[in-house]
């Protein structure tokens, strides 16, 4: 069964840091989908918790240069 967490995305000001925060985050194993909406500095991530969890997604974000937070 697959989780949904949503993270705060702080940092993002043009599509393209949407862009590659949702390429970055898809390169992960276990990723069924990933939707970043740069308006409101948000990402919602759906995976499977048997290859992937939202500490490794939170990381790489983070790693593409923004500031994220787990929300719910
Ligand atoms: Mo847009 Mo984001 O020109 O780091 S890609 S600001």
């Amino acid at each position: 069964e697959e989780s949904k967490v949503l993270f705060s995305v702080i940092g993002m000001t043009c599509a393209a840091c949407a862009g590659s925060v949702e390429k970055a985050v898809k390169r992960l194993p276990g990723i069924k989908e990933a939707v970043v909406d740069v308006l409101n500095n948000r990402a919602q991530v759906m995976f499977y918790p048997a290859f992937v969890n939202e500490e490794m997604i939170c990381e790489t974000i983070e790693d593409v240069g923004f500031q994220a937070t787990m929300i719910k």
